[in-house]
């Protein structure tokens, strides 16, 4: 039996989230991952609540502060599975400046963006992901704001492994998610997912009519290519892997990190850190 137990959820019928909490959950037990040895992360939103649903190890945070902690936990303890699983405003907008800085440090996390294009709880406000000129529930006049690219600033920032996914397509999603948490290196993967309360513009019929799956000799490993790709203006959205390189985690180019064991499994040197704690007193 499944130690990834699901429990009973608080999201709307029909939400995109469903099918990202099943498919994560048949990842983890696909690639058999002790839930002991995952941790999933997350800030506050809709799509934040999903590591609530599992029984995992999970960390929820302040709005958008859920990378840093999720680096953290993996600099201590490199023998965890981190993914940060939360939503596009938490990730985006009010967790923006930690998402640009996570890509640069590379620490080995996967990043899982719920992408509605909207914020689902607190009831349909514009996200940095929404169409531009859309009006929606509390935003009754034209989007006036260029839309997030994720994909392309994830790119120029030096993101090792770049993928977009959609909720409606289980096969690819659960394809996209093992590549992502199998990568060494920061991943980011974002996931289409129609609100099917406040987004009325982005719904699962418009992603059918529009994703197209990458083209199997799409040049993983030349990044113009994927900036390209991501920077196209075109109603034709692109699903697949974008880009992804071997430059080493943070862990292999970190000194200490790299020395020995795990941070958690080393023995801890009481007396010189109560001689430095002393220090400050
Ligand atoms: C610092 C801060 N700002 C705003 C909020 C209010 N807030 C809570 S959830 C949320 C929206 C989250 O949007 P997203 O991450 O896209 O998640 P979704 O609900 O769409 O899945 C906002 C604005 C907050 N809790 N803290
Ligand atoms: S408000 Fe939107 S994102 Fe939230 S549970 Fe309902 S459909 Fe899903
Ligand atoms: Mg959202």
């Amino acid at each position: 039996m499944s130690t990834y137990i699901k429990h009973e959820t608080a999201w709307c019928p029909g939400c995109g989230n469903f099918m990202i909490l099943d498919t994560l959950k048949s990842v983890l037990e696909d690639l058999d991952l002790p839930n002991d040895q995952v941790l999933l992360a997350a800030g506050i939103g809709q799509a934040a609540k999903t590591p609530q649903y599992l029984n995992a190890n999970s960390f929820c945070g302040l709005h958008g502060r859920s990378l840093p902690a999720a680096q953290a936990a993996k600099m201590a303890n490199d023998d965890l599975t981190v993914i940060i699983d939360t939503g596009d405003g938490d990730s985006y907008g009010e967790g923006g400046n930690h998402f640009l800085h996570a890509i640069r440090r590379n620490v080995d996390i996967t990043h899982f963006v719920h992408d509605n294009r909207i914020y689902g709880l607190t009831k349909g406000q514009i996200s940095p992901t929404t169409d531009a000129c859309t009006e929606h529930s509390v935003n009754k006049v034209c989007n006036l704001n260029t839309p997030f690219n994720p994909l392309a600033i994830a790119l120029s920032a030096g993101a090792t492994f770049v993928a977009r996914s959609f909720s409606g397509n289980k096969e690819h999603l659960a394809e996209m998610m093992k590549r992502a948490i199998r990568h060494k290196g920061y991943a980011l993967l974002d996931i289409l997912q129609p609100c099917v309360s406040f987004n009325k513009v982005n719904t699962f019929k418009y992603y059918k009519e529009h994703v197209d799956i990458l083209d199997e000799n799409h040049p993983t490993d030349d990044h113009m290519a994927a900036l390209e790709l991501a920077l196209t203006n075109s109603d034709r959205i692109p699903i697949g892997v974008f880009y992804e390189n071997n430059h080493p985690a943070f862990a292999e180019t970190h000194s200490v990190l790299s020395a020995g064991p795990a941070l958690v499994d080393r023995e801890t040197d009481l007396e010189g850190i109560t001689a430095l704690m002393n220090a400050f007193v």
